[in-house]
């Protein structure tokens, strides 16, 4: 059973190569290959992935179409069933998944769990949408006419996903694009290999038929190269991505040439209004959860506290204070955040520190950029020299001229800023372009209803942080962080079926729409 291979150290097996899985059969292992490694411990390896390249992603595809055709006429509570048994079967390997989840992308486990339980959730709320799936009956302008609506599914549906949540953010496309009837190719990030092969593995043993979900390992380039061919083919009705704002418009540009809306979750920087009545002990908490949380890799971290002038000050020194309480390391441990992902991610970090300048006040542990022995940290729990650790940073005195207030830094650093009336803090708010997630702490409804209004957020939060969002509310951005679209919840079904309407005269007349309306 799944629970046993899960058990038995999954895809930790040494000496597995683990390669793409097209049309339910593993294929031979390639040329190129990819170690996944402890983030923790970066001489460990996890997982060796065998890197697919463009024609496997492409046969990927065709396989897809191919075992769409059947799972299509799967009546979709029966398609709701395996939805059932997949959430039955994360739930009996919550604990196993969640320490994939920590070994592999270095999320504390307590939030690994979090993750998993995301899957479970996602599933719980899906498997009753099979028997939901509802269309309409709609009046005609006629007598004896009848006006129905049908949905559809797309077809296949590639999703693209990054090793931040490397279940749960999946899990948001696989599990509704599967219960609409879709066939998924699903390209997961390559530095979470197992994780991936953790969740295809769980999802196989709950019966999906072959080709119904394919897993392919592929780099970026090979990816574009093989998404770019599947579209020109039309082997692709839907293409779903999360990850950065960069590659996001990249793929939409490419879909946008075969007329194709994807669905794009990119980046974030999400702001947190603390107004003159606060309560500021948990605007504090919510700022630390969510600016170093995951170590400040969420598309919904938060970027930059923007606080009311009068409580500027204090809220700098309790968070500072809170900062330096917390503590940092081994995500096995109970720590606020563990190490960053991998080095693609280190490095982008290491980018972001460059970026302060002599106008910011620096607050931190003790200095800022990675921990290491000759850097140490009070209280920090792990081997400092093995791991892709960083220390917590403060960046106080930001504004939008510079780079660390425009711009997404994903790494544990929070920015704050000082404001003098609402006018000026929703301006800042708005200003980086950006549109994920939006905070207001705030005792005064009248602000809460302002700032909702006018800032430009998918997702509002009041005296809650910018992360930590329900698997069944919209999800989604606007301007850099997506094209607008939504994922979770029933909203997410016009991502992943078509409407038809249709119109059936029982007249016996030729009756004319807008024409042969009757009078009164
Ligand atoms: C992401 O970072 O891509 O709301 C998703 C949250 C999580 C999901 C984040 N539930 O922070």
């Amino acid at each position: 059973s799944a629970r046993s291979w899960l058990g038995r150290g999954g895809p930790f097996r040494l000496g597995i190569v683990l390669s793409s899985v097209i049309g339910g059969a593993r294929i031979p292992a390639g040329p190129r290959s990819f170690r996944s490694t402890d983030p923790s411990r970066t001489a460990e390896t996890v997982a060796e992935v065998s890197l697919a390249d463009a024609g496997d992603l492409v046969a990927a595809c065709r396989a897809a179409r191919a075992a769409q055709d059947a799972w299509r006429d799967v009546p979709a509570p029966v398609r709701g069933q395996a939805v059932a048994a997949i959430g039955r079967l994360v739930e009996a390997n919550k604990a196993a998944l969640a320490r994939v989840v920590t070994r592999e992308v270095g999320k504390p486990y307590a939030e690994a769990l979090g993750e998993v339980q995301e899957i479970a959730d996602t599933c719980a709320f899906f498997l009753g949408e099979g028997r939901r799936l509802y269309g309409q009956t709609v009046p005609s302008e006629m007598p004896d006419k009848q006006l129905f609506t049908f949905r559809d599914p797309v077809g296949v549906v590639t999703v693209i996903t990054a090793g931040n949540f490397p279940v749960a953010v999946p899990s948001w496309y696989i599990v509704p694009a599967l219960l609409c009837g879709n066939a998924v190719v699903w390209k997961p990030a390559e530095y979470a290999a197992a994780c991936a092969e953790a969740f295809y593995e769980l999802f196989a043993h709950a019966g999906l038929p072959d080709g119904v979900l394919n897993v392919v390992y592929a780099d970026g380039p090979e990816t574009f190269r093989g998404l770019e061919r599947a579209l020109d083919e039309g082997l692709v009705d839907k293409v779903g991505f999360t990850g950065s704002t960069e590659v996001g418009s990249r793929i939409g540009e490419l879909c946008g040439r075969h007329l194709q809306t994807p669905c794009l979750e990119l980046g974030g920087k999400n702001p947190m209004v603390v107004t003159e009545d606060a309560d500021l002990p948990l605007a504090v908490e919510g700022a630390l959860f969510s600016g170093f949380g995951t170590a400040g890799q969420r598309c919904t971290s938060l970027g930059t506290a923007i606080v009311h002038e009068s409580v500027h000050g204090e809220f700098v020194r309790l968070l500072d204070e809170a900062t330096r309480a917390a503590a940092v390391g081994d995500p096995a441990g109970e720590v606020l955040f563990g190490p960053m992902i991998g080095e693609r991610f280190a490095d982008g970090f290491e980018k972001v520190l460059g970026w302060i300048g002599p106008g910011h006040t620096v607050y931190g542990s003790s200095a800022t950029g990675r921990i290491t022995a000759g850097a140490p940290r009070a209280g920090f729990a792990g081997d400092p020299e093995a791991g892709l650790f960083y220390h917590p940073v403060i960046v106080d005195g930001v504004g939008p001229g510079d780079e660390l207030f425009m711009n997404e830094t994903f790494g544990p650093l929070v920015g704050v800023t000082a404001y003098r009336t609402m006018d000026e803090a929703i301006a800042l708010a708005n200003a980086p372009g950006y549109g994920l997630s939006a905070a207001i702490y705030t005792t005064d409804p009248a602000k809460v209803f302002a700032f909702r209004r006018q800032i430009s957020a998918g997702m509002v939060s009041v005296n809650n942080s910018t992360s930590g969002a329900e698997a069944h509310l919209p999800f989604g951005g606007n301007g850099r962080s997506g094209n607008g679209s939504r994922q979770s919840g029933m909203w997410v079904l016009d991502q992943f079926t078509r409407w038809q309407s249709m119109n059936w005269d029982t007249s016996g007349r030729l009756q004319k729409a807008q024409m042969d309306v009757l009078e009164i």
